[in-house]
């Protein structure tokens, strides 16, 4: 061959090679040629940006009003607590899921009475109170339509020093096992403050929802071990029944004073009054504050606002330990207790919730730091209608 040949057979060559090569990448053929007005119901025919790749592959439903697990929440103010003028003297707040037993509703939440509002870790006293749930103990109301509530009294005291919980028992959530009755609590045992908000969870045991209870005395979810992220709180216990178990969602406080990160962890039982054991999987959800789950359908929802990246979103794990985003939501209830009449029926069917108990707080410009209890209405139910969730 002369130059000249080579040199055309190396283009034809290349042109071929060329030829297969693109043959090889080109595209699937796309019916569509734009994204259409019409919300396509199924993900389109078409190449598509990364937000609506998201939009179809990380939502239940393209859009958030066909989302079983989407909603806006309603508020609404309770009648029969008194506030004392709202002088801050008297708080209540962070209440347990709502109950329906005896044929009325019932809800435990942290009540505190002091003669002053908080005045912070460096001027607490015996009485004087540093945080809005310093000094507390864990009260009880009833009420026959959710609205109108009637205050009880008190349900967990305060115990002697040392026994866990001697400075302040806070932050309650209701189990019902086997016909018995149990409050988990923060039980404090420095003024909140002192360092963060540091304190395990301790347990109390009826045969009533009226108690009387039964302070167990230990420290039933212990901190973590020295460096683990739930070394110093374990706070907000929140037990449901699933898989046969008790499993408690928790959430912890890590980082620095101000600065704090928060997330959840699970632990579960065969015994409410434990051993528990720490999922080793722990923590379970990246975000969230006062955490209130609820079974749904097959899995378990988690109500999941105010920390973390993944604030503000309804979440869903089939399995109660691999949380995934199912909707984004605004004016979440802080503190939700929500009325979950499947929490303890080890449900494969939950049906969700429709309305709750939540906290609002008044950061008080004049020093008058307290907290009120406040009732939220919402969709979060696979049928409104059903007779379950009244
Ligand atoms: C709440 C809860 C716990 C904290 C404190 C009282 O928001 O997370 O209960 O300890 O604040």
């Amino acid at each position: 061959f002369n130059l000249k040949q080579v040199l055309i057979i190396v283009l034809v060559a290349s042109l071929f090679s060329c030829k297969t090569e693109v043959k090889d990448e080109k595209p699937e053929k796309k019916t569509l040629t734009s994204f259409p007005q019409k919300l396509p119901e199924e993900k389109p025919d078409m190449e598509l940006s990364a937000a609506l790749n998201r939009l179809y592959d990380a939502y239940p439903a393209p859009k958030p009003q066909d989302n079983e697990l989407f909603s806006q929440f309603k508020y609404t103010e309770l009648k029969g607590f008194d506030y004392n003028n709202h002088d801050g003297t008297i708080s209540r707040r962070d209440p347990s899921k709502v109950i329906f037993e005896n044929g009325k509703y019932y809800v435990w939440y942290t009540y505190r009475n002091t003669p002053t509002p908080p005045r912070g870790a460096d001027k607490c006293t015996d009485v004087i109170p540093s945080s809005d749930w310093d000094l507390a103990e864990i009260w009880y109301a009833t009420s026959e339509d959710g609205f109108t509530w009637e205050e009880q009294g008190v349900a967990i005291k305060r115990p002697e020093k040392p026994i866990v919980g001697w400075r302040a028992v806070t932050t309650t959530d209701i189990l019902k096992w086997k016909g018995k009755y149990y409050l988990y609590y923060q039980g404090f045992m420095e003024a909140s403050g002192k360092r963060g908000d540091d304190c395990p969870v301790a347990v109390s045991y009826a045969d009533s929802p009226d108690g009387p209870w039964t302070p167990y005395n230990k420290i039933v979810i212990p901190n973590g071990p020295e460096g683990a992220w739930d070394q110093f709180s374990i706070h907000d216990p929140y037990p449901l029944v699933h898989n046969g178990k008790i499993y408690l969602y928790y959430k912890s406080d890590f980082g620095q004073k101000g600065d704090w990160i928060r997330m959840q962890g699970l632990a579960t039982a065969d015994n409410p009054l434990g051993p528990f054991t720490k999922h080793p999987l722990n923590p379970v959800i990246n975000s969230g504050h006062e955490t209130s789950l609820f079974p749904f359908k097959t899995g378990i929802a988690a109500l999941v606002y105010k920390d973390g990246n993944e604030h503000n979103t309804v979440q869903y794990a089939e399995d109660g330990v691999n949380f995934e985003i199912a909707a984004i939501s605004e004016l979440m209830p802080y503190a939700a207790a929500p009325f979950v009449p499947d929490a303890f029926t080890d449900t494969k069917d939950g049906r969700g919730i429709t309305w709750g108990l939540s906290h609002f707080i008044n950061l008080g410009g004049k020093g008058q730091f307290h907290s009120m209890l406040a009732r939220f209405d919402c969709d979060l139910s696979r049928d409104v209608n059903d007779p379950i969730m009244k």
